[in-house]
């Protein structure tokens, strides 16, 4: 099927976790500043489009996600002054930046929840969702992602609110039309400023369920999600906004499923470029290879021809990839090399979340007190209510808690890793001795110089971007194999995601009689030395633990 070229489908996204990125006046928290400061360095990296976490003003209870002014820069992070410059070096340097915006909910201190709660009659009351309670009890039994409750009794008028995630994080209401209108117009404020990319925090929670009734089974919280209305609100912000700049979005949308992510990033139905699915982060606790290969076959099938999917495996909110998904002992930087070959050669838009391009790992911190994260602080408070054990409590909480990829970036094994002059507002991972940038530079076979090499061969062969995608590795537990194909050009991408070593067959079935003439070139192995090279009287090849390569079809 036909792919319409777009600059956006060709981004390779650097995402910056400013607050744990570089810290330029010594309180301990990074800022905008140091984000300009390391721009040569992002720019080095070769990735196109620079995503930054909120940063708008906001009494921090979730890390920048509760907004108390859409139209101020958070002190921490600094000032106006220091974003419009931050968006005058990124575009000297030829890179877009993207933004990080949070319409599902605000802060409880954003004015306009102060004015909503002060009265039932206030102007402002339906800009949040109001309701009574039932028998002394909240209207429904709905969970939040935080909390036991999505309900929050507000002692002024004795009525209840809703929020999706923190209690000071109430959920705006989107079937108010002066509230949505209000909110395209702060979209139209930074992206007049030079913003050229959305990340929409959030999304598949905009609509409401209709009716207020309990659930069975309440911790299963879909039911929160995807209800009639959220399309409707997409294409108006599409119509109000997005249609009007040379610009793209990416969603964040919690559920989406083969068969409802098209609804979002079909490009006839004019609402999101891409969108962030959570078959994986969410849903895929530790590596499930077989797991893996379905959902991607099953969104590539369903994407093509219509849409543009992104890649990711780690983010601020979910485990550093290496230690989750890969091997971060023995085989860190072959693991690290592998599952970055794969997301780069996968179809849709890779992301790239800092300090993920040196292998950084996740951290497990002596105490809860270490730990910042609202998610897992709330949930450790709520399984120690029910009678839990609070060391068994803690250690289950830490392989997932957010914080493990929220570690300082670790730039040299100086004091407090480079980060800053100060004690940073999180524990740094004591591992920043061996792992840093100033290391990776050094070594031209660091996970970094590989990074370099994935983004620039993206750069040169659009195979990358636009190619078919075929899985031609069967149920193989180990072995993802596949090929890309675009305009003539075929690549077939290897992974031995295993600390084996494991042997590929070629096989017919997909190769033909073609097979025996079959002639690969390498393009880039994740080893310094390929071991050996392709002969098709073999028809197989052996590859090391952790190793991944890239062949072109030449015959
Ligand atoms: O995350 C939304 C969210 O639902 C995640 O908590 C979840 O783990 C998953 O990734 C989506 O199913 C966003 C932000 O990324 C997160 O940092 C915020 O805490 C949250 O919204 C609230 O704004």
């Amino acid at each position: 099927m036909e792919v319409k070229p777009a600059w956006w489908k060709e981004s390779v996204v650097y995402q910056v976790y400013w607050r744990s990125f570089r810290d330029t006046d010594g309180d301990g928290i990074g800022d905008l500043k140091g984000v300009i400061e390391k721009l040569d360095y992002i720019q080095s990296l070769g990735v196109t489009m620079v995503w930054i976490n909120p940063f708008n003003e906001s009494p921090d209870k979730d890390n920048g996600y509760d907004v108390s002014d859409y139209y101020a820069v958070m002190n921490k992070a600094g000032t106006m002054e220091d974003f419009d410059l931050l968006v005058a070096q990124t575009h000297a340097r030829g890179m877009k930046l993207m933004m990080d915006v949070v319409v599902n909910h605000t802060s409880d201190r954003h004015p306009w929840f102060m004015e909503s709660r002060s009265s039932a009659s206030n102007p402002k009351r339906d800009w949040y969702i109001w309701q009574d309670g039932k028998d002394g009890e909240p209207p429904t039994n709905w969970r939040s992602y935080f909390n036991p409750s999505s309900w929050e009794l507000d002692k002024a008028t004795g009525q209840y609110y809703m929020h999706s995630f923190a209690i000071e994080q109430p959920d705006l209401n989107w079937a108010n039309k002066e509230m949505r209108y209000e909110l395209y117009k702060m979209l139209r404020f930074w992206l007049d400023k030079g913003v050229d990319g959305l990340r929409l925090d959030a999304l598949a929670l905009l609509a409401k369920p209709k009716l207020l009734t309990d659930v069975e089974n309440p911790r299963d919280i879909r039911y929160l999600m995807h209800n009639p209305g959220l399309h409707e609100y997409l294409q108006e912000m599409n119509h109000e906004v997005f249609r009007h700049y040379d610009m793209m979005t990416v969603g964040e949308i919690a559920f989406a499923t083969p068969e409802t992510g098209p609804l979002f990033v079909d490009e006839e139905r004019q609402e999101l470029n891409t969108l962030f699915h959570f078959e994986v982060a969410d849903e895929m606790p530790e590596w499930d290879m077989l797991r893996f290969k379905r959902i991607q076959r099953l969104w590539a099938e369903a994407l093509a021809g219509r849409g543009f999917g992104s890649q990711f495996l780690n983010n601020h909110d979910h485990t550093r990839q290496v230690s989750r998904f890969g091997n971060d002992q023995e085989y860190r930087v072959e693991s690290a090399k592998l599952l970055g070959m794969m997301i780069h050669t996968l179809p849709g838009i890779p992301y790239i979340y800092q300090g993920e391009e040196i292998g950084m790992t996740g951290v497990r911190y002596d105490t809860i007190g270490d730990y910042k994260d609202i998610a897992m602080l709330n949930k450790y408070v709520e399984e120690i209510g029910k009678g839990g054990d609070p060391a068994a409590v803690f250690r289950a909480l830490q392989p997932l808690s957010r914080d493990n990829s929220r570690t300082p970036m670790q730039w040299n094994d100086g004091p407090n890793a480079g980060f800053g002059s100060e004690e940073p507002w999180i524990k740094i991972n004591p591992n920043y001795t061996e792992i840093n940038v100033q290391q990776a530079e050094s070594d031209p076979n660091s996970v970094l110089s590989f990074y370099r090499k994935l983004t620039a061969l993206r750069k040169s062969n659009p195979v990358m971007v636009y190619g078919d995608f075929t899985d031609i590795s069967g149920e193989d537990p180990h072995l993802y194999v596949y090929v890309r194909e675009y305009e003539g050009s075929e690549w077939i991408v290897l992974l031995n995601h295993s600390n084996e070593s494991s042997t590929f067959t070629f096989s017919e079935t997909y190769f033909g009689n073609d097979l025996i003439h079959l002639e690969l070139e390498l393009v880039l192995g994740t080893y310094e030395q390929t071991a050996d090279s392709w002969s098709c009287e073999k028809r197989s090849m052996e590859l090391r633990a952790h190793e991944g390569r890239i062949y072109k079809v030449v015959s």
